[in-house]
């Protein structure tokens, strides 16, 4: 008769593997800053038999989750890692100590981790214990998971990304796509993964999603108020989960309620870019979000900043299925310019609209 075979094995590949390890980690997504984000597989006769991420920085590393879910099988099995593992003591122990105690025989690494203290460490340990190392296995995918980590590791900057609206014909507007506004649209989405957010009081005020899953990352938001006649209102905020920061040029820039609310206030001279980053940098914060929904004054002056000292890394453009923006504003010359000359530009839909994402 016929012999079923059960559930077929299939031959998977490096690449596969690496792949989960990539969703794995995104599971803490927006959780672990300033750490990466890393996911971790035991792999042992062509099966997975543990699989593990790191859940926030001072919790054990993805290696130490799935050596713990395969226990004893690990022995002689892979390990996938999407980012070299650590040879150094920070707030958890080394997990290249943890894989050659449990004897994996071979280790596949997506990335070397940029972190000076890392940086090959990691593979030598490996290698000098007699394990079979390879790296770089879909590493453009591994290094995308942790562009702002790495960006911050590699320059000391927090990595920068703009937000806007266009309307088709190419007008600035303050509005987000209906569905993408909600929770699991891509805004939300985007939300949870930055550390803090730069926006105008205006879109504070009016239509900020808050709907959020409880748990969730909240981002630190900046709001920025340039000389306004009368003192802004800022909404009350749960400030033990959202905290708000608000710079200004002008003392008497926010109503009263906000100090009482907990909310403080940095008074400067002269807004500008690069205090707002320093403060987000001696805050821990490695990734900030500059949305220019609801802009006001002092946004133009930020931008232009922005882009004349480089610190820009990524632009995500919410293409609206509109025609004609909020304002009559034409773009400013340089974001003109500068979309021209975005790099590796994908597009996707989202709700009705279309989402653009580059690089500088
Ligand atoms: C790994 N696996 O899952 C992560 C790593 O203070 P610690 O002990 O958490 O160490 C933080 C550093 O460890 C971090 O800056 C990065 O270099 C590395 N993160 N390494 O092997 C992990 N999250
Ligand atoms: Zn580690």
């Amino acid at each position: 008769g016929l012999r079923c075979e059960g559930s077929q094995e299939k031959e998977y590949d490096d690449g596969y593997y690496m792949r989960r390890c990539v969703e794995l980690a995104r599971k803490a997504v927006g959780c672990t800053s300033p750490n990466p984000m890393v996911g971790c597989l035991i792999v042992k006769d062509g099966k997975i038999v543990g699989e593990g991420f790191h859940p926030k920085a001072g919790q054990p590393h993805g290696e130490v989750f799935a050596l713990r879910d395969a226990g004893n099988v690990a022995e002689n099995g892979t390990a996938y890692v999407s980012l070299e593992p650590c040879n150094h003591y920070g707030r958890t122990p080394p997990c290249t100590e943890a894989l050659i105690k449990a004897k994996v025989k071979k280790v596949v690494i997506g990335m070397v981790d940029p972190n000076p203290i890392v940086a090959s460490k990691g593979v030598d340990r490996l290698r000098d214990a007699g394990i079979d190392v390879t790296v770089g296995v879909e590493e453009e995918l591994c290094n995308k998971l942790n562009e702002a980590y790495i960006h911050q590791m590699l320059t000391g900057k927090p990595f920068l990304t703009l937000r806007y609206s266009l309307s088709v014909d190419g007008h600035f507007s303050d509005q987000l796509g209906e569905e993408v506004a909600e929770c699991g649209g891509y805004y939300s989405t985007l939300l949870q993964e930055y550390d803090a957010i730069i926006l105008s009081h205006n879109s504070l005020n009016s239509s900020f999603p808050a709907s959020k899953e409880p748990g969730a990352n909240q981002p630190l938001k900046i709001v920025v108020a340039e000389s306004p006649t009368f003192p802004i209102q800022i909404p009350v905020v749960n400030t033990e989960t959202s905290k708000v920061v608000i710079f200004t040029d002008k003392e008497a820039a926010v109503e009263p309620e906000a100090a009482q609310n907990g909310i403080e206030t940095v008074v400067l001279e002269r807004l500008n870019l690069t205090t707002i980053l320093e403060y987000c940098k001696r805050q821990g914060l490695c990734s900030v979000l500059l949305d220019l929904r609801g802009k006001s004054g002092g946004f133009e002056e930020i931008l232009r900043e922005g882009f004349e000292q480089n610190l820009v890394q990524k632009v995500v453009v919410e293409v609206l299925p509109i025609w004609g923006g909020s304002t009559e504003e034409a773009l400013p010359v340089e974001l003109k310019n500068l979309q021209r000359s975005l790099k590796n530009l994908t597009s996707r839909k989202s709700g009705e609209s279309v989402l653009l994402e580059g690089y500088f």
